[in-house]
């Protein structure tokens, strides 16, 4: 009896690569049938938290929902989770041993454009964003000049991969907008150092 695959065969799209960073997306990463599972158990199995953020003065919700996982520490992860990083290792290289999740319930959800703090990633390493359910378009915007503006759409199923210089030289955030979107949960694998027990996980706005 045949079976289909349990996953697409992924084919990587480089859209920069200089001294300012690298940029690989790579759609596909998933087949269809895998990032609909994945979706509907990380939806139910993760414990989404609301965060909260000083903004000028009033405390506002973070406009969507979020989680983090160490890999490495015993950290509870569903198995979706697990698999989805071993994928991301065995693609990349990379050693990811944390992962941050954004469930973006709709297009009011957003995460303003930023950078990673670098004092929270291991020098050198990439960060890797894995996307699944509906598609939202990602701005990548050079800090400096010469002025850059990449406008990526994430769709279901695909990787992309931003070097740690990205981290230096660009922001990268995912606008809201008024067109009507589904639902979208995205896997931010990162390495990161060795764990204060006394550090809270920090997220981004
Ligand atoms: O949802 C995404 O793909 C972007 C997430 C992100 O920028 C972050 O977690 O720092």
């Amino acid at each position: 009896m045949s079976q289909m695959p349990l996953f697409a065969s992924p084919s990587e799209t480089v859209l920069v690569d200089d001294e300012r960073g690298r940029v690989a997306y790579t759609p596909g990463f998933l087949s269809a049938d895998v990032v609909q599972a994945w979706f509907a158990e990380l939806r139910e199995s993760v414990p989404w938290k609301t965060q909260r953020r000083r903004m000028y003065d009033r405390d506002v919700d973070v406009p969507r929902l979020q989680a983090h996982f160490r890999l490495d520490q015993g950290d509870d992860a569903p198995d979706a989770i697990r698999v989805a990083a071993g994928k991301a290792v065995a693609f990349t290289g990379v050693p990811f041993n944390s992962v941050g999740l954004n469930f973006y319930r709709d297009g009011r959800d957003s995460v303003a454009p930023h950078s990673d703090h670098l004092d929270e990633i291991v020098e050198g390493f990439p960060i890797a964003l894995l996307s699944l359910g509906a598609t939202r378009r990602m701005t990548i915007r050079a800090k400096e000049p010469p002025r850059r503006v990449l406008q990526i759409d994430l769709t279901g199923g695909s990787l992309m991969v931003m070097s740690y210089e990205t981290q230096l030289h660009y922001t990268h955030g995912i606008p809201k907008t008024r067109e009507s979107v589904g639902a979208r949960i995205s896997l931010a694998f990162r390495v990161k150092p060795a764990r204060d027990p006394a550090a809270e996980a920090s997220f981004y706005r």
